[in-house]
């Protein structure tokens, strides 16, 4: 258990200090503590704590979309405010939908994910996601009509890939075959995390996405991007889409879009959707009935564009640019140690895939885990895998106590 938290490290109840070497949710990309963000809430919240988004607005949510518009690829610049990466999932879901109906194609209502997708915890989520135990127990109630890729990561082929694995580009040729079996007329959506994270850090291979975003413009499926993870600077740009350079058509985004300070996400939809589906809309009346109570919620507002001011002071997403190199270098070190059987990154992401213990699975990164934990260091464990994703501010120091750590803990492992 944490009490408090300042830069790159917790403080735990007993008083420890621990490193934190995944932003501690893949959220708090400017490290903890930031004065900036506390001073904006604080300021905000004694002015004003709530003011209804529904036919009344406030300044800020204004300005925070402003702000998100900026850093968006170009065009995408129309922001639906949620409270979380689930919301905004469901919402880019929604809004693929809306789109549709209002071109007078209602009838595209199928969605296709991915095996292994994380989408967070809505109906929606879940059933566009690939995460067995997340489904299971509600697999009588997913929304219907959905259907999944296969998962890109294949060790046999891409082990120690360092950045995007040469194998498996024509995976995007699955969804041709899943076109051909429903045909494109029923199709609305395709939802993917340009690299997913929570999975257990799965990269898209070289030339992989392109092709997802050529087979949906081909048949008139909107992608969605699930940036949740990726936005804000954790590939050195502002977004995946900007940094593979392939455009979808929405973004879902929550965690660091305000550093994680006030619970909020977003949608960014491109022009084109956003105004058709406006267009269609009745005169003066609702265009898209959905939204949120804390959409834009003042508090969380203010936490956004103090956040973003301090990406931009500091360069952040150039920073963890300019720090990838090292901690592929820091990350790949490991090869060979005890139990490791693949080693992947990109960015400021990575993972490491231990070999499985017979009939236990996930105990072995489970015990590793808590060695780190023990040693000082807090990585994320995933099934067999121990993730990364410090906060953008590493520094050099930083990496090699998380990584020496790391292979002490590996070491000690059985
Ligand atoms: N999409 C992606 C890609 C995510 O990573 C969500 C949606 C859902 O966001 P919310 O804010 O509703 O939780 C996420 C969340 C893990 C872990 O174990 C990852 C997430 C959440 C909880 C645990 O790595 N990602």
């Amino acid at each position: 258990m944490f009490k408090k938290a300042k830069g790159m490290y917790y403080t735990t109840v007993d008083d420890r200090q621990v490193i934190d070497a995944v932003a501690g949710l893949w959220c708090v990309n400017a490290g903890h503590g930031r004065e900036e963000i506390v001073q904006a809430v604080t300021q905000q919240m004694s002015q004003m704590d709530y003011a209804p988004t529904f036919q009344m607005g406030h300044p800020l949510a204004f300005e925070a979309a402003t702000r998100i518009a900026q850093i968006m690829p170009e065009s995408m610049d129309r922001i639906f405010f949620t409270n979380s990466g689930s919301e905004s999932v469901d919402t880019a879901l929604k809004i693929a939908l809306a789109y549709h109906r209002a071109r007078g194609e209602g009838q595209r209502t199928r969605l296709i994910g991915r095996e292994r997708g994380y989408h967070g915890v809505g109906f929606g989520g879940i059933s566009v996601g690939g995460i067995l135990p997340n489904r299971k127990a509600f697999s009588a109630n997913m929304i219907p009509g959905v259907d999944h890729m296969p998962a890109t990561l294949n060790i046999d082929k891409a082990a120690y890939s360092r950045g995007q694995p040469a194998w498996g580009g024509h995976l995007a040729d699955e969804l041709e075959k899943i076109v051909a079996l429903h045909d494109a007329s029923t199709i609305a959506a395709v939802i993917v995390e340009p690299v997913s994270g929570s999975a257990g850090v799965l990269l898209p291979p070289q030339g992989y996405l392109k092709r997802l975003r050529d087979i949906c413009t081909k048949h008139g499926i909107l992608l969605i991007f699930d940036e949740v993870i990726t936005g804000f600077g954790r590939l050195g740009k502002a977004t995946a889409s900007e940094f593979f350079g392939v455009k979808p058509d929405l973004i879902a985004m929550a965690k660091a879009i305000n550093n994680a300070a006030i619970p909020m996400g977003a949608v960014a939809a491109h022009r084109h959707v956003h105004d058709t589906i406006v267009d269609a809309g009745p005169a003066n009346g609702i265009e898209l009935f959905h939204g949120y109570t804390y959409s834009a919620h003042p508090a969380a507002a203010a936490a956004c564009i103090a956040t973003q001011d301090i990406y931009e002071k500091e360069a952040l997403f150039e920073r963890a640019a300019e720090m990838a190199p090292k901690f592929e270098q820091a990350i790949h070190s490991l090869k060979g140690e005890p139990f490791v059987k693949d080693i992947r990154n990109l960015g400021l992401v990575g993972g490491i895939e231990l070999e499985s213990r017979e009939g236990a699975p996930g105990t072995r990164a489970y015990d590793a885990f808590l060695k780190c934990f023990q040693y000082g260091v807090m990585p994320r464990f995933t099934g067999d895998i121990l993730a990364f994703s410090p906060p953008l501010i590493v520094e050099e120091s930083h990496l090699d106590q998380i990584f020496e750590t790391v292979r002490k803990s590996l070491r000690e492992v059985a």
